[in-house]
Parts: C-alpha cells; sequence; structure tokens
C-alpha cells in the first residue's frame, strides 16, 4: 500500500462527509451562480477546463475563486504552511539580455554591475552554514564570459564546504547559455543534458523555476525577445527531471500579457507535469495512475488533488522512490520598479490573490503553490496561505532580482515572523528541505528522516 510519507502511516483517501461539508459551504456563499459547474468539478476533482480558468478571472464572486482554491490546498498539504531556512544568491548582475520587465540586469561598465568571485561565494556560504541554511538558491544574469569552470567550482566549493546544504540554482535560461558557452550548442537535447550532468555531479540539487515568464511568442516577442522560448525553457526542465531532479516553475504576470495567455501558460505546465509524473511513477512503481485513472477522464490526467487519489505528497525517502518532477508553481507578480515597463502599473493585491488561486485550481498535478513573500509582502502571504499557496520560501536575507518601493538588498524575514505569519492565518508552520521533507531542528544542527 502506498505511504505517507510525512505522517509515515498508509495514506487514506478525503472522507466523503468532509467533501460534501465543503461543496455544501461553497454553494450557499455563493454569489455568481454561473460558477456552480467549476465548483462541482473543483469538489468531484475533476480537471478543469481552459474555460473554466478563463470564468474564474471574469466573475466579481472573488471570495468563492479563493475558497475552492483552499479546498484543493488543503487537500494536498492539509493546513501546512511550509518554510525554509534558506540563502539567495545572486553571484552576477552582468546580462547579456536586455528583458524589458527586469531592473536586475546590467551591462559590463554600467553603474552597479557586480560579480562575485569564488572567495566571496565561499564567505556566503559560511554564514548560510552557521545560519543553519538548509538550501540556496542562486541565479544569475547570463554573464557574457564567465567560464562554464566557473560555475562548476561554484558548485564544488560550496557542497565542499557544506555538504548538506541543498543547492538550487540555475534557471532554464542560465543552463541553455551554459551550453553554448561549454560549446555544446543552444539547440537539441544532448548539450542540455551534458550540462546538468555536469552540475548536477559538481553538487546541484534541483532548478529553481525563474525565467519562465509567459508562455507566449507575442509576450515573448514584446518583452524578452532574446530570451529562450517558452517551448526551451520546458525542454530543460524535462531534461532534468529526467535526469532525477526536481525543478519548480513560475508565472510572471501582470505585464502586457492576457489572462488567456496566464490561462495557456498554467495548460502547458500541467501537460509537461501529467507526462513527467505518469515516467515518474512507472519509474517507481507508484500507483499513480491507477487512482486518477476514472470516468469522464479520457487524457489520463493525473490529478493528485482528487479526493480519491492514494499520493498527494510525493517527498522521496531513500529507500523509495526518486526525484524529478516539478514541485512548485511560484506566481511572481510583474514589479515595474526600475525596468523598462516602468509604465505599467503592475498587478494590485486582488489580481495577485486571483491570480495565486486560479495557479492552483489549474494545476491539480503540482503538490505545491508558493508565496514569494518578498514581491508581496509578508502580510499579503497571510492572504495567500488562505487563497491557495502551502509554502513560504524562506527566510531568503539577500535578494536582488526586485525590490519592491525602494527596498534595498538585504531584505530577510525571521523563522519566527515567518512562523508567526502561518500561524495567525491559521496554519501550522512546518520548516522543510528543498524536497518538502519535514526538517527536524536543535539550533543549527538539522536532519530530515
Ligand atoms: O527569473 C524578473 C522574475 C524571477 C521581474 O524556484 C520578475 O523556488 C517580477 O524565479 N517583476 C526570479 N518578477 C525569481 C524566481 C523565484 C523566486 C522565488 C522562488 C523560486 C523557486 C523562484 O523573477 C526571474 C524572472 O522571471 N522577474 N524581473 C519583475 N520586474
Amino acid at each position: 500500500m502506498a505511504r505517507d510519507r510525512y505522517n509515515h502511516r498508509p495514506m487514506t483517501t478525503l472522507a466523503h462527509s468532509s467533501i460534501d461539508s465543503d461543496g455544501e459551504r461553497i454553494h450557499s456563499a455563493l454569489t455568481d451562480t454561473s460558477l456552480r459547474p467549476v465548483i462541482d468539478r473543483v469538489i468531484a476533482g475533476d480537471r478543469l477546463t481552459v474555460d473554466d480558468g478563463l470564468q474564474l478571472f471574469q466573475t466579481p464572486d472573488i471570495w468563492t475563486v479563493g475558497s475552492l482554491a483552499h479546498i484543493v490546498r488543503r487537500r494536498l498539504n492539509g493546513d501546512v504552511a511550509w518554510y525554509n531556512i534558506n540563502r539567495h544568491l545572486n553571484y552576477s548582475n552582468i546580462c547579456a539580455l536586455s528583458c524589458s520587465f527586469c531592473s536586475f540586469q546590467r551591462k559590463k561598465d554600467d553603474e552597479g554591475a557586480y560579480e562575485y568571485s569564488l572567495d566571496e561565494i565561499h564567505e556566503q556560504v559560511l554564514e548560510a552554514l552557521n545560519a543553519g541554511a538548509t538550501e540556496m538558491h542562486i541565479v544569475g544574469g547570463l554573464h557574457p564570459w564567465l567560464p562554464f569552470q566557473y560555475y562548476l567550482d561554484m558548485l564544488s566549493l560550496i557542497r565542499d564546504t557544506a555538504p548538506g546544504l541543498h543547492i538550487k540554482a540555475f534557471t532554464a535560461v542560465e543552463i541553455v547559455h551554459f551550453a553554448r558557452v561549454a560549446g555544446k550548442g543552444r539547440e537539441g537535447d544532448e548539450g542540455i543534458r551534458w550540462v546538468i550532468q555536469s552540475l548536477r555531479d559538481a553538487g546541484l540539487g534541483s532548478l529553481p523555476g525563474g525565467g519562465a515568464e509567459v508562455f507566449d511568442d507575442r509576450v515573448h516577442a514584446e518583452t524578452h525577445r532574446t530570451k529562450i522560448s517558452g517551448d526551451r525553457w520546458l525542454d530543460v526542465h524535462r531534461i532534468a527531471h529526467e535526469e532525477g531532479l526536481n525543478t519548480n516553475a513560475t508565472i510572471l504576470y501582470g505585464h502586457v500579457e492576457t489572462h488567456a495567455d496566464r490561462i495557456r501558460h498554467l495548460q502547458l505546465l500541467r501537460q509537461e507535469q501529467d507526462r513527467t509524473l505518469k515516467e515518474w511513477a512507472l519509474d517507481n512503481d507508484v500507483p499513480l495512475a491507477d487512482s486518477i485513472d476514472h470516468e469522464g477522464r479520457p487524457h489520463g490526467a493525473v490529478v493528485l488533488s482528487h479526493p480519491d487519489v492514494a499520493i498527494r505528497r510525493l517527498q522521496p525517502t531513500p529507500e523509495t522512490c526518486s526525484t524529478g518532477y516539478y514541485q512548485t508553481l511560484i506566481p511572481l507578480p510583474f514589479i515595474p520598479d526600475d525596468s523598462r515597463l516602468e509604465h505599467l502599473p503592475g498587478p494590485m493585491g486582488l489580481e495577485n490573490l486571483r491570480t495565486l488561486s486560479i495557479s492552483r485550481l489549474m494545476l491539480d498535478n503540482f503538490p505545491h503553490v508558493k508565496a514569494f513573500w518578498i514581491m508581496q509582502t509578508l502580510e499579503m502571504a497571510q492572504l495567500m496561505l488562505q487563497n491557495g499557496a502551502d509554502d513560504m520560501d524562506g527566510t531568503v536575507v539577500w535578494y536582488d532580482i526586485t525590490k519592491v518601493d525602494g527596498a534595498g538588498t538585504h531584505q530577510e524575514v525571521t523563522v519566527r515572523d515567518l512562523q508567526r505569519a502561518a500561524r495567525e492565518a491559521g496554519f501550522q508552520p512546518v520548516e522543510r528541505d528543498t524536497l518538502y521533507r519535514p526538517v527536524r531542528r536543535d539550533g543549527r544542527e538539522w536532519h530530515v528522516d
């Protein structure tokens, strides 16, 4: 029988009384009755369509949208609010690209351009170690002349200094850049696979979700023309999964894209995760397919939030399952400050909540959705926990990619802040490692079971 890797007890499916009461509660408070079919589909655990997603963007009944997302969130993660103790490291802001939404990138001679030496990186790793961090999240610009060996040396250095620290590093965009820098070409899978294997052998543990933006040709042409296409981004993540690495995904919304573009982006991610999870289940002898293939689902979707699904959390253990799938979606609201799109207003609070909730509902096969507090504030993250999110990222400390309202590079919250925010929002804060295994901690020392 499948086992719950969090509680180490056999997993049960959801009690029908709780499903019925969810349905009654939502229907009784409904103000837009045209949502009834969508509500019934969510309660039954059926996959939402593109039209359902669009309707959820149009309805004035945002309470229902958030409440539905909360049901799905609870099915997948109960009342847990995950957080981690992490460090973000942005090794250089020098970038060959000029994406119009980006305020981070600099050219070599621009004021504020920087790149860290390996010694500086070493110091940051020691600080992370000292703070008991479990994860280092590393991304940078597409640096025009750093050799591939720099990145390998960076990873080896971190692994040698802090063997227990999980290195989540490099967006798909950087991976394609490394393939070119290493002379392996930009096209085809083999160069990408070689890069990922080399980085993994040097210590890479997973890929973050950055650089996905919005998978749409018009948006690509208007905002990030010189970056890799959406298809290429998906290729890199597919190869990372094939090589056994978990990855995340983002959607950067609220600039020139439409609601339909957002839904299409989510649909593409969902499609990819269906394929990935099916392969993962086969490789690991996990009975995912049996439990999800029920009537009315001819496309063989893997709906982790379906009431009868046996496995909701996919945490690996050394004895059982391998990794190699999407873990988390991180919706990123466009922050206009200091970018070439500064004339655009950027999304506001309710639009952020709605996009988060719809992401949770559409991505029924992603175990987690993250409220990245840096881009939204910790107060907003509390609301996000109640509207579909189950994870708050971490303590972060230094963050250079975006700065809201003139914030500096130093953006830090304490563990106590994160725990208080989660509890006040009605959740149980649980520290996790990068693979969502609960962390047992004694000061700086920690382990996962
Ligand atoms: O790749 C750039 C985006 C990303 C802006 O995987 C912007 O756990 C908003 O990917 N407004 C970096 N967004 C952040 C990121 C991330 C963050 C937290 C956790 C994880 C994870 C990933 O931020 C970039 C880009 O897509 N971005 N400029 C902007 N003006």
